[in-house]
């Protein structure tokens, strides 16, 4: 996850550079067809950009937002 301007830096270089592997702790990359989990532990509430980074794959939309509220005090 990152911001809006990152992303778009980030698909640009992706681009250029098609093949490069992802090994941040906010990013995850698989094979074609396969699901997982990433677990995030927000800092602060609000909401967030993610975006696939696979070449052309963020121009072509695959992007979104995602984000919460902190739960009420019990
Ligand atoms: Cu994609």
């Amino acid at each position: 996850m990152a911001g809006v301007a990152e992303n778009d830096e980030r698909g640009v270089l992706m681009i250029k550079f098609p093949n490069t592997e992802h090994d941040e702790p906010d990013t995850a990359q698989g094979p074609a067809g396969m699901s997982g989990e990433i677990a995030w532990a927000f800092n602060r509430e609000g909401k967030f950009d993610f975006a696939c980074l696979i070449a052309g794959h963020y121009q072509a939309g695959m992007s979104g937002k995602v984000g919460g509220r902190r739960p009420a005090s019990a």
